[in-house]
């Protein structure tokens, strides 16, 4: 906290850079980073003038435009925003921010700043790293400087002291009203979802699709906006980092906070007046449904009478992710009825063991009856899934692998992901005995020297089932690169059809039948939406 500041006015400004994924889209539909423009919101509405700077969304190479970003004004403070996927690439933007503005007082926040601030002292450029919500701190933090105070002791915040300790000073977490004044302080007039939406709809080739029908549903997907009703997730899953994330800044078990049902509603209305031509409204609270849930019935009437009305359009669509153990045939009718077209689950596996390992045996027998009610209702399940857990058998991989299969052809969708990521703040992230099992990767970060070990995967303790899923994972990078220079960008759901196709040689030498290879084959082709022309790519890439 020793170096000496330049204060530039009685009103500081903020600039506040969302975290970058120079990939961006690869993996998922990206969107405008909310949790920054969250802050922002906030910051503006205490009188504080703050930019966003978005680098998956700017004019040219991220790095140039943020250069010309920060000489074009006195910036009082500039956050960086951090995931554990996009770190290196966060962490580059940061070492620019003071490479170009040495005087600049550099904050990073966000979820991996919070589980590992040891780390970003180490690797990066920064004055202070705030934990958990950033709201408080940074109003403390801007007040400070207005008020030429130190700026040291702020709740909610690491500093290093100068002799390099670490001292974390916990913050609790926003109430329910103060996370509801933060939420509706997002300012969603001003996000540019109309960009992304024409980068995704040229990333996908919307224009060259054979049908109307298939551009309709696409343009449904795509033409979206992500909203944010719930603080945290409470489920405690021991892949997932979400339940810790709270816990952590606070110091303790922090209280679950939601908006209400006519507080969503508001959101709704405000988001369709900033951004008219929006089809699909995504709830991305980690968890939208709870068992014990007094918001979703009446959220949904609220909805329907809304549409009714005329207070927002009729064909409005919803999408939210959702635990299959809090679904019931009356929710699902309700949800369906309001224009909820799909509905994410995380299924993660089918082995019960498997569901034990992560925390979450009490979904099974849930998800055989409440996949179907949900297709019979008209709606499209997006399942999740982990193929394998560090305790897993090849039992439990072709079990997942085959039910994964069956789901798809009752019409399901289906995002697929090898192994457990040991995502910071996870309970699997933290636990020794899983360290013969995590795989490093050694990050770089551009324009600088620095390079540290990322764990990046926990394998299977079973050579031979950690043997199959390496060896699927290269059989489907082979595939996919190939089918992506033949045809668009292919989005989670296909992939998924094709790591079972990648699987099916691999797990039959191990004595597991999956599937039929030609059967999968073309169901891959029936969906590849631009593929006409070269459909032999997939063929010649499988065999
Ligand atoms: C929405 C979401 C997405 C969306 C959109 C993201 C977006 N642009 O808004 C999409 C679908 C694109 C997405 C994609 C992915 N996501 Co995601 N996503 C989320 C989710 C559910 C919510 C994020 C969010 O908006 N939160 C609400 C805002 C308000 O909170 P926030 O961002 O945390 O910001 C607050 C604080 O962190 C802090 N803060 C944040 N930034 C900064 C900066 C400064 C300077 C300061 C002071 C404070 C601060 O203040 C904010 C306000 O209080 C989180 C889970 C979660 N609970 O956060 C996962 C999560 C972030 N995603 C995750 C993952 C793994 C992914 C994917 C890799 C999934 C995949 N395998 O494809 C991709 C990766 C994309 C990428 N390149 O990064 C993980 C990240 C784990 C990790 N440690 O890195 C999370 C945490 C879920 C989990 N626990 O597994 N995701
Ligand atoms: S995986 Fe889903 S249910 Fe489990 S803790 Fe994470 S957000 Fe909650």
């Amino acid at each position: 906290m020793g170096r000496a500041r330049r204060y530039t006015s009685d009103s500081p400004s903020a600039l506040l850079i969302g975290p970058y994924d120079p990939h961006c889209g690869e993996f998922t539909f990206l969107a405008p980073p909310l949790g920054v423009w969250r802050l922002a919101g906030v910051l503006e509405a205490a009188g504080i003038e703050t930019k966003v700077f978005d680098p998956n969304c700017c004019r040219g190479p991220p790095q140039l435009a943020l250069e010309r970003e920060l000489l074009s004004g006195a910036w009082d403070i500039v956050g960086v925003s951090t995931t554990g996927m996009t770190l290196r690439f966060d962490l580059e933007l940061a070492h620019i921010v003071r490479r170009v503005t040495p005087e600049a007082f550099i904050v990073a926040g966000g979820m991996e700043a919070t589980f590992r601030p040891e780390l970003m002292f180490e690797l990066g450029p920064f004055d202070l790293i705030v934990l958990g919500e950033g709201e408080r701190p940074l109003l403390d933090l801007v007040a400070r400087r207005r008020a030429g105070q130190p700026l040291g002791g702020i709740a909610g915040t690491a500093e290093r002291t100068k002799d390099g300790q670490i001292i974390r000073i916990p913050q609790r977490a926003l109430s329910r009203d103060e996370l509801r004044d933060a939420i509706f302080s997002t300012p969603y007039d001003k996000m540019p979802y109309s960009a992304y939406w024409e980068r995704l709809e040229s990333a996908y080739r919307i224009g060259a699709l054979p049908s109307k029908a298939a551009r309709e549903a696409h343009l449904a997907e795509i033409r979206s906006v992500r909203l944010i009703t719930l603080n945290y997730c409470p489920m405690g899953c021991t892949f997932c980092s979400a339940t810790n994330f709270l816990h952590e800044a606070q110091g303790s078990v922090a209280s679950v906070a939601r908006l209400e049902a006519d507080e969503c509603l508001t959101m709704i209305e405000r988001i369709v007046a900033a951004h008219p031509r929006v089809r699909t409204i995504i709830f991305q609270d980690d968890i939208f449904v709870f068992t014990r849930d007094h918001r979703i019935l009446p959220l949904c009437e609220g909805i329907i009478a809304a549409k009714h009305s005329g207070r927002i359009p009729v064909h409005l669509q919803f999408i939210s992710t959702n635990r299959i153990d809090a679904m019931s045939a009356e929710r699902l009718t309700a949800m369906s009825r309001a224009g909820f077209r799909v509905l994410g689950f995380g299924i993660e596996n089918f082995s019960k063991k498997v569901l034990g390992e992560f925390n979450k045996a009490q979904i099974q027998r849930h998800i055989e009856p409440m996949l179907s009610a949900a297709l019979a209702n008209g709606v499209t399940p997006f399942l999740d899934l982990i193929l394998s857990s560090p305790h897993a058998a090849l039992e439990d991989v072709g079990q997942t692998l085959r039910e994964a299969y069956r789901w798809l052809r009752e019409g399901c969708e289906i995002g697929m992901y090898p192994y457990v990521i040991p995502f910071s703040g996870s309970a699997y992230a933290q636990d020794p005995s899983l360290l013969p099992q995590t795989y490093y990767a050694r990050q770089r970060v551009a324009g600088t020297d620095i390079a540290w070990q990322q764990p990046v995967k926990i394998l299977p303790i079973d050579p031979i089932v950690s043997g199959a899923i390496l060896r699927m994972e290269s059989s489907f990078e082979a595939m996919l690169g190939e089918i992506e220079e033949h045809t668009a960008h292919l989005p989670s759901r296909l992939r998924s059809l094709l790591w079972i196709l990648a699987s099916l040689p691999i797990m039959a030498e191990l004595g597991q039948y999956i599937a039929d290879e030609s059967e999968v084959r073309s169901e891959l082709h029936a969906r590849l939406p631009t593929l006409r022309p070269a459909a032999a790519p997939i063929a010649a890439a499988s065999a």
